[in-house]
């Protein structure tokens, strides 16, 4: 499949070759026979953005494209996600605004998206397997009754954030998702450690990587071609804040975060957490997986001019993500009544922590401290609040700026990167105040 189809939505698909589209997006191979649709690893997408099961799915006409998806993007309503922003529909992509992302955890129905390939459908837990193999002692095969009896189960508050986020305010243009400032999140995660599991199944001396498989589909349906596959070095796995989850916020998994298992690893690049989670090979080398060579979730390691080509040599993988902040109170563009209002928000450092959060509404002359709260443990983000009095009334900017514990601050503006990754400005959203 070229590239360019690749990278079609559903209603594009659909209106210009609606077969292959059937085909596409339901896995089936004859026409118009829809034998092996069930098989098609495109109806758990479907369902989820249809808001349910298709129970007549056999009776759809071939080439027909449904009806909740006449009007395009902004009609999609993804079940079990509310208020999510849909950039893409093939694979689904879906961030959540600023502004939904106010509680201290983030729920369930307000958790980013983000897809490379075509998720599994009709995932069994009972009979799911979790191969952890490679430079072992003795590879290990895990259902998830195994991984609750044979481990400790922990829950843990974590940030995933793509290593994308932000990718939407470079220019030139990067390729990719557009994402603003939405596609990350901190749910509690419920699992075994993964630093657990591996220590079960002994790692060999000569382990320096990982290597994460899974049950999702490349978008070409090409049996044996990953959709992606990443890994991190040994000593990151072996951390305690790593976990292979298989609740969300009390209860099992959503099916587009990774349902019914999937890895979380907190404040490295989002790519990291495999979901739809079947093995994990440690490696004696760097792993080189799909979206792990190349330029995927890689930075120049020298300063660039925007716009320039980059060899692909001159690149490293991204590991621990930049120092980060979000206000998620008020909502930009709100028109405010009265000359104060409580501001709020979450910050985060990859693997390190925040140690201040400062805030500006005077395009960044003079900044106050908020009041800062630790982690509710390692690896979550940290919620700050500051009340702030407009002296008149008129257009302002809030500006958030967080630092951590290494004295690092937020950029006001970032060095452009090919891909589009690691976009750490701080954060800015304008209000209309009436004092
Ligand atoms: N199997 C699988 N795991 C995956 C992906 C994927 O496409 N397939 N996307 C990764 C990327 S790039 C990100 S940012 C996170 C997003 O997790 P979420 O969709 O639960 O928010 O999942 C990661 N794990
Ligand atoms: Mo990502």
């Amino acid at each position: 499949m070229s590239d360019n189809v690749d990278k079609k939505g559903i209603h594009q698909l659909y209106n210009e070759d609606p077969v292959s589209a059937d085909k596409l997006v339901f896995g089936r191979e004859s026409y118009p026979n829809r034998r092996g649709f069930l098989k098609g690893a495109g109806l758990a997408t479907m369902a989820a953005v249809l808001g349910g099961a298709i129970p007549f799915h056999r009776n759809m006409p071939a080439g027909m494209v449904p009806v909740a998806f006449a009007d395009g993007l902004d009609d999609i309503v993804i079940s079990g996600k509310d208020g999510l922003t849909i950039l893409n529909d093939r694979p689904l992509n879906a961030e959540t605004p600023p502004h939904l992302l106010d509680d201290a955890i983030t729920p369930t129905d307000r958790h980013f998206i983000r897809n490379n390939g075509i998720p599994p459908s009709n995932v069994s837990p009972e009979n799911w397997t979790l191969t952890i193999d490679g430079f072992v002692d003795k590879p290990l095969s895990l259902t998830i009754e195994d991984l609750k009896s044979q481990f400790e189960v922990v829950e843990q508050a974590l940030v995933i954030e793509c290593g994308g986020n932000g990718r939407a305010f470079f220019e030139p243009k990067a390729k990719g998702n557009q994402w603003t400032y939405g596609a990350v999140g901190c749910a509690n995660w419920k699992g075994v450690r993964l630093a657990d599991v591996l220590k079960a199944a002994g790692v060999k001396k000569e382990a320096i990587y990982t290597a994460h498989f899974s049950a999702d589909k490349h978008l070409s349906g090409k049996e044996g071609k990953l959709p992606i596959s990443r890994g991190m070095p040994i000593e990151k796995a072996l951390g305690p804040e790593n976990v292979i989850a298989f609740e969300m916020n009390g209860e099992v998994l959503h099916p587009m975060n990774g349902a019914p298992l999937r890895l979380v690893v907190p404040g490295w690049p989002g790519s990291c957490s495999q979901k739809w989670l079947t093995q994990i090979t440690l490696r004696d080398q760097v792993h080189d997986g799909p979206k792990m060579t190349g330029t995927a979730y890689r930075v120049p390691n020298r300063p660039v001019s925007p716009g320039e080509k980059v060899d692909k040599k001159s690149f490293d993988i991204i590991e621990t993500m930049p120092v980060k902040s979000l206000i998620t109170y008020p909502a930009t563009n709100t028109k405010l009544k009265g000359a104060s209002t409580q501001v709020r928000g979450h910050a985060w450092s990859g693997d390190r922590t925040i140690t201040k959060v400062e805030i500006s509404i005077d395009f960044g002359a003079t900044w106050v401290d908020a009041s800062l709260k630790e982690a509710v443990n390692p690896a979550a983000w940290q919620n700050f609040s500051a009340d702030i009095s407009f002296p008149q009334s008129g257009y302002y900017e809030v500006w958030a700026k967080a630092t951590d514990d290494q004295g690092i601050s937020q950029p006001f503006a970032i060095a452009w990167n090919p891909k589009g990754y690691l976009n750490n400005t701080l954060h800015r959203i304008a209000l209309n105040v009436e004092v």
